[in-house]
């Protein structure tokens, strides 16, 4: 489908579909009946290479859920995964209309992807740790973190635990199992995998999970990290959100046009999943899979969580300057909260007016929290922020060049 950019020897993929185009989706094919069985989690890793090229799948768009990877979830479990994702996405929507404000400098969003982070909190143990990338914020909303200092860090002010030392959205909660996200780009892979080495070194129980976006494997810190968890079977799970755009780079740019992301997993001698991300209960069932045979000493597994990016890549990117703008309309998974709840509705524990009700409730529940925040400062007003902690809380002993700089600026001041 792709077409070539230039008439040199050299291909240079390109996406499909650029702005103006009427994207059609029809080439990707939505696999009803195809999803892979499920084998024993303790399986040879070469029993899920067919599993990489295919996706798994529970959710039909009817809202049956069907087939060996349907996972025993009760009613109210399934309930709580549609309110952490609807959550997820009111503060989204709340936060990026702050900073259209002015009142924070930056905010992402993970509108339609988030029934990976939700589906796979759900499934994992709550001493599991976690190295998301910024676009999984469902695990803290899952995990149930206050999301009044989730958007405390976002203002940058007074109430900031990281007193400003991080950009909007790169949050960090050790207490909630969550690492430090880094802006740069890979370094949480190679971190995790560590962190899941150490692990099994004290004969622990505990899994890692580690985040990456299809675009950031096009890193090397990927293929160290696979090379290492293989090696040394660390017990962690290494998920890559294939949202299809890497800011304005489509998936193919990162390799995309080849077998799988899930594939390259193959190649290490790892498990190998791939799953419909936009559908909970196959990345919970995967996620199930995975952190079992994590814990029984079956090393790492490769999850490819095939999603779309709904919003912008970020406050700072127009995504109709690289995209059909009705692209996310026309994807053929539809939208993760869509299919959750009509799936409720089919085995009668939901119905349109209490999805209507709670989608009100959660509204306000992040209005009132965000006003709460925004009383310990924002951008367009104070933050409430005393300037000397720029110089705290980074080293355990301040070294010399920075105490002559705060004595500088002391008497500056
Ligand atoms: C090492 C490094 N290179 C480049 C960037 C700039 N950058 C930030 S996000 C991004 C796109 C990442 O895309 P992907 O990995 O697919 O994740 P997504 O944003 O789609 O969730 C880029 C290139 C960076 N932050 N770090």
């Amino acid at each position: 489908m792709s077409k070539r950019s230039n008439q040199s020897k050299l291909y240079v993929p390109e996406p499909p579909f650029r702005p103006g185009d009427m994207p059609d989706y029809s080439h990707i094919s939505v696999p009803a009946m195809f999803t892979p069985r499920r084998p024993d989690p303790m399986c040879d890793d070469h029993e899920t290479a067919e599993h990489a090229l295919k996706l798994i799948r529970v959710l039909r768009f009817n809202g049956e859920a069907v087939g060996e990877w349907k996972p025993k979830l009760t009613a109210d479990q399934i309930r709580k995964g549609l309110r952490d994702m609807m959550l997820t996405r009111a503060m989204d929507e709340r936060m990026f209309n702050m900073q259209r404000q002015g009142k924070m400098s930056f905010y992402m969003k993970s509108a339609g992807e988030e029934a990976v982070s939700v589906g796979h909190a759900m499934a994992l143990r709550d001493d599991d740790m976690t190295f998301p990338t910024y676009r999984q914020q469902g695990i803290l909303i899952n995990r149930g973190a206050p999301i009044e200092d989730m958007m405390c860090q976002c203002l940058s002010n007074g109430g900031d635990r990281l007193q400003g030392k991080s950009i909007p959205v790169l949050y960090s909660f050790k207490e909630f199992g969550f690492f430090s996200i880094s802006g740069n780009l890979g370094t949480q892979l190679i971190q995790g995998v560590g962190w899941a080495m150490a692990e099994a070194y004290k004969n622990e129980d505990g899994i890692a999970s580690v985040f990456t976006g299809e675009g950031a494997t096009a890193e090397g810190d990927f293929h160290y990290a696979l090379n290492f968890a293989s090696t040394y079977r660390a017990p962690c799970i290494i998920n890559v959100v294939n949202n299809q755009w890497a800011i304005s780079s489509f998936q193919g740019i990162a390799m995309g046009e080849g077998e799988s992301f899930a594939a390259r997993g193959t190649g290490y001698g790892l498990a190998t999943l791939r799953v419909d991300g936009n559908d909970l209960l196959a990345v919970y069932a995967a996620t199930e899979w995975a952190a079992e045979r994590a814990r029984k000493g079956g090393g790492a597994t490769v999850i490819e969580h095939f999603t779309y990016r709904k919003s912008g890549h970020s406050t700072a990117d127009d995504p109709a300057k690289y995209r059909p703008e009705n692209d996310p309309e026309v994807w053929p998974f539809g939208d993760p909260v869509d299919r959750l709840k009509n799936h409720l509705i089919l085995i009668g524990e939901w119905d349109e007016d209490r999805h209507a009700a709670q989608e009100k409730e959660l509204k306000l529940e992040i209005r009132d929290l965000y006003k709460k925040a925004e009383k310990m400062g924002n951008l367009s007003d104070d933050l409430h922020v005393d300037p000397l902690t720029m110089f705290e809380a980074v080293y355990a002993d301040m070294p010399d060049h920075l105490r002559r700089q705060r004595a500088n600026f002391l008497d500056e001041d």
